[in-house]
């Protein structure tokens, strides 16, 4: 029977999904992702996997396809395992191995697969989630994924246009057996929403906080998926939406996007540029976000990932000071945190702060040690995660009769809050419903809310190199290991700028190293840049156009 399979799968994948690209594709900070018309094979391969992974964890699986950020003609894939994490990294291997083999070695790493991680039955029919974001070239990988999963056995369950964020909550709804909640895109939707009108009340203003906002949907899923909350929340917050172009409009993140924003450090397009209003942005699969807003003058600030992660974990802090109850709180980030996030949190908020790899992956990892555990990238990727001691302590709390009436409110608007979080990855939606949710508490508008910390000036460049796996890093990313050389240099040039930092790292989406700045002024931060750069182009083999002096 396993052979009568196998003989399917690989007569499929040798007439309708042959290995077309000579080169190897390696499993980046999100999965694969390359240029769309290169993937079909990689695609009816994740789909084989995934069946193989859902058989050994007895679980369902998730398939994303997505190059969420990247430019229109990318695309990528992602893996979800069962309780919404990426892709176990241990299996990391095994997804390299089987998207890279030719043809007629196939077989063998399935055989591999099925071997070391003791399948015994092929026979069953795992269900395998699939969704995919409004890429064009997102239905017919969709299919080569469909026919990866069918051929290996597996049951197929096809959402169809949804952000990353909800299939990750489908499949942990899925394999909570519905505790999480429904499995069904209403199901989302009801659960966010009921949560946050619990919190809010029938006051929807409060303080200096107004209930509007502008929301900018990079011109992809993210766009298309907040209509039904906007409906849903009609009244409670008022969404104005903009950059909705959907399918095949080109304009998926372009001059517009969550990734835009934060790294140009600049006003989407689209968006009327009224001072003053509270604007966010969401990025090309909808798990990141960042606000910002232009003053009088026309001039942009930010609040990005960092901002929003110390606007949570001080709210968080505050709660549960006022519950009494006692459970530790922690704070995950990256090398990309703003310096001056990081002291305020360590120093005035007085949270633990641990610093791990690009990758929400790395992150997610990492907060699950905490019984609340925040975590989120500068670049606006990120969420809270509480363990099931954490929530049961919580719920059993509520229940007793000794508790003051502070305490019931606080730990009720706790229970009602973690129902906001998607606690499976970082969700923008969900995010900026969370967001809205703690400034309306606190009756903040967006200046009282920037006035936390003032971010030291920073930059990230790319720089386009020949190969870019010639750098290596260690110590979560902020040290260069090879070329050899490069630190060096890289220290030698920092020690020249007050408050000067800096660290380069080769990118897992997009085929380029990156360059990140931090200096006491815009002026030396951008010099600094310019100068590491020139640098990383001289050793690490930049091609193309030298950054320039
Ligand atoms: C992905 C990852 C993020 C990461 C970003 C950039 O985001 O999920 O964790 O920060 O890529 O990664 P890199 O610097 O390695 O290119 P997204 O939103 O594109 O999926």
């Amino acid at each position: 029977n396993n052979n009568n399979r196998c003989r399917t799968v690989y007569a499929f994948a040798r007439e309708m999904y042959p290995k077309t690209v000579k080169g190897d594709i390696a499993y980046g900070t999100a999965g694969f992702r390359t240029r769309a018309i290169d993937l079909d094979y990689v695609m009816y391969r994740m789909g084989l996997l995934a069946v193989l992974r859902a058989r050994v964890k007895r679980a369902v699986i998730g398939v994303m396809i997505t190059a969420s950020h990247n430019p229109e003609p990318d695309n990528g894939v992602k893996l979800v395992d069962p309780m919404g994490e990426m892709l176990e990294q241990s299996w990391e291997k095994w997804a390299t191995k089987i998207a890279n083999v030719t043809d007629d070695k196939l077989e063998h790493v399935i055989n591999d697969i099925i071997k070391e991680c003791g399948i015994e039955n092929m026979n069953d029919r795992p269900e395998i989630v699939v969704g995919k974001d409004t890429r064009p070239s997102s239905p017919s990988l969709a299919k080569a994924v469909i026919d990866g999963v069918l051929a290996m056995g597996g049951k197929p369950i096809d959402y169809g246009i949804v952000t990353t964020p909800q299939l990750h909550y489908f499949v942990v709804c899925k394999n909570t057996h519905r505790a999480y909640g429904e499995p069904t895109e209403e199901g989302y939707y009801r659960k966010l929403i009921t949560a946050f009108k619990k919190v809010r009340g029938n006051e929807f203003n409060n303080g200096n906080y107004t209930n509007s906002i502008m929301y900018d949907g990079a011109n992809g899923v993210g766009a298309k998926k907040v209509k039904y909350l906007k409906e849903g929340l009609a009244g409670s917050l008022n969404i104005a939406m903009y950059n909705d172009e959907i399918i095949g409009s080109g304009k998926l993140n372009y001059l517009c996007g969550a990734d835009f924003v934060k790294s140009q450090q600049k006003f989407p397009t689209g968006l009327p540029q009224t001072p003053n209003l509270r604007c966010c942005s969401v990025d090309g699969d909808a798990d990141r976000l960042v606000y910002y807003y232009l003053d009088e003058n026309k001039k942009f600030h930010l609040m990005d990932g960092d901002k929003i992660a110390t606007l949570i974990a001080g709210y968080l802090k505050e709660i549960l000071e006022k519950t009494g109850l006692k459970l530790n709180l922690g704070l995950v980030q990256t090398a990309y945190a703003n310096g001056a996030s990081t002291d305020y949190i360590t120093k005035e908020l007085k949270v633990p702060v641990a610093c791990v790899a690009t990758g929400v992956k790395h992150l997610h990892h990492k907060a699950v040690e905490y019984d609340i555990g925040v975590y989120f990238e500068a670049n606006g990727h990120g969420t809270v995660v509480f363990k099931q001691s954490a929530k049961d302590k919580i719920k059993n709390t509520y229940q007793t009769n000794n508790l003051s009436p502070e305490q019931k409110d606080a730990t009720l608007r706790l229970i009602n809050i973690i129902d906001i979080i998607n606690e499976t990855v970082g969700d923008a939606i969900s995010d900026m419903l969370l967001v809205e949710t703690i400034l309306h508490d606190k009756g903040w508008d967006i200046r009282q809310w920037e006035a936390a910390y003032t971010d030291l000036p920073n930059k990230l460049l790319k720089v386009t190199v020949q190969d870019r796996t010639v750098v290596t890093t260690t110590d979560a990313e902020r040290k260069c290991v090879t070329p050899k050389g490069l630190q060096e240099e890289i220290d030698r040039i920092v020690s020249k700028y007050p408050k000067g930092r800096c660290f380069v790292r080769p990118s897992g989406t997009e085929d380029v190293l990156r360059v990140y700045t931090e200096a006491a002024t815009k002026e030396e931060c951008d010099k600094l840049g310019i100068e590491v750069a020139k640098v990383v182009y001289d050793l690490a083999g930049g091609i193309g156009n030298p950054p320039l002096v």
